[in-house]
């Protein structure tokens, strides 16, 4: 492949890349063993659309911010008005509508699971307020992750749960807009943890198809257990048109919610590579979301957003140069020493010359980071949060 069909896939991949930035992502966050405060972290959701607009301006890929309901609208619907005027003040538009199930005290014994037909209203409420809420901002996506589950064997019945999950997802199906989709996020455990109602994919994927059309998977890159093989689930949801989107993150062991690519580069290159062989398959139509889910608890969080836009697009583009027809060939011939070499040697390949070609090409800045040091917007929200961020409770107990 010479270097102008490189470039070429290269700027064809980027042109079609856009991610999510997560709100909390530019929160004060932490462990259970406490949270270290950033001066510049944001506490209001206008910072927060501050900073994903600033984002958004270093690499033009960000145009949407994923919103978490309690955290960012705190009045539910009421709050809508609220989101509209800042989506006009930073040019940002409101994202995927993230509820939360997992924060009331009504939900120590569960959420939708709950053996409480009461909680399980509430639940059914909140869920039907997001549905609502994302109407009226225009967004597509409801993603739902359901923390409940429990801490040891024969608390709970975990086939009535299922029955209680079933119940509520049909009805919030029911409520969507033609348009929307309600995307299922699993995880195996946390914080439950013997057993979590939604704990993998299969659960995920049988719930979405019972619940309806509309209804698809949302992979956590860190919802896993160290030795499944995370493609082989993307290629799974793509070949059964299952697939939702990501919550894109890196980890070492468990959901450590760190900036992408930092442990594993290699593990998000092999699944863009599902998604980009998959689409590139004549009839086969996907709409993924990529969102970046993480929580950013020593580095500068506008910093390690920056760093994690920089790094997606970087992989996506490694992705995009691996030369699908000869792999094919190779496969079905199972030479399998050629094909891992073609396969890998897009993964070695610098793409950083050609990604900033592209973004001069997008009068963009060629390196993101080093623009955002220059701006010295950093700087300025630090001085201008200090204060606010100082007397921020750091304790976890
Ligand atoms: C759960 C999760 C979920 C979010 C939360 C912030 O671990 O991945 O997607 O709601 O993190
Ligand atoms: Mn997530």
């Amino acid at each position: 492949m010479d270097h102008q069909e490189k470039s070429d896939r290269v700027a064809k991949a980027l042109d079609n890349f856009r991610i999510e930035i997560p709100s909390w992502g530019f929160a004060n966050t932490g462990t259970r063993f406490g949270k270290f405060l950033q001066p510049a972290a944001a506490n209001s959701i206008e910072e927060k659309f501050a900073d994903a607009a600033e984002i958004n301006q270093l690499t033009g890929v960000t145009p949407t911010l994923g919103l978490h309901v309690e955290w960012d609208l705190p009045e539910g619907v009421e709050s809508v008005p609220r989101i509209r005027a800042l989506e006009k003040k930073y040019r940002i538009c409101a994202g995927s509508i993230n509820p939360n199930l997992f924060q009331a005290q009504e939900y120590k014994y569960g959420s939708i699971c709950n053996p409480d037909a009461e909680v399980r209203q509430k639940a059914l409420t909140h869920l039907l307020d997001c549905v609502e809420i994302a109407r009226q901002l225009g967004s597509q996506d409801i993603s739902p992750w359901v923390s409940d589950g429990s801490n040891y064997p024969g608390t709970q019945s975990m086939r009535q749960r299922i029955g209680w999950m079933e119940e509520i997802f049909s009805q919030v199906h029911a409520a969507l807009q033609p348009d929307q989709r309600l995307l299922i996020e699993y995880k195996p455990f946390e914080p439950a943890f013997y057993h979590t109602d939604i704990a993998d994919w299969g659960m995920a994927l049988e719930l979405a198809r019972l619940a309806g059309p509309q209804a698809k998977v949302l992979v956590d890159t860190g919802h896993h257990y160290q030795t499944q093989n995370i493609e082989q689930i993307v290629a799974w949801l793509l070949h059964l048109e299952m697939l939702g989107g990501f919550h894109l993150n890196d980890r070492r062991y468990a959901d450590d919610d760190l900036t992408l690519g930092s442990i594993d580069p290699y593990q998000i290159f092999r699944i863009f590579h599902e998604i980009l062989s998959y689409s590139a398959e004549p009839g086969n139509r996907s709409q993924i979301a990529f969102m970046i889910d993480q929580s950013h608890n020593l580095k500068g969080k506008v910093e390690a957003m920056v760093q994690t836009v920089v790094q997606a697009q970087e992989l996506f583009a490694k992705a995009a140069l691996v030369d699908l027809e000869q792999l094919d060939i190779l496969q079905k011939q199972c030479k399998l020493v050629e094909a891992e070499e073609l396969f890998r040697s897009a993964f070695w390949e610098d793409v950083r010359p050609l990604v900033r070609a592209w973004r001069l090409g997008q009068s963009l800045p060629e390196d993101p980071l080093r623009a955002l040091r220059e701006s010295g917007y950093v700087d300025r929200i630090s001085r201008e949060r200090a204060a606010k961020n100082a007397s921020i409770s750091t304790t976890y107990a």
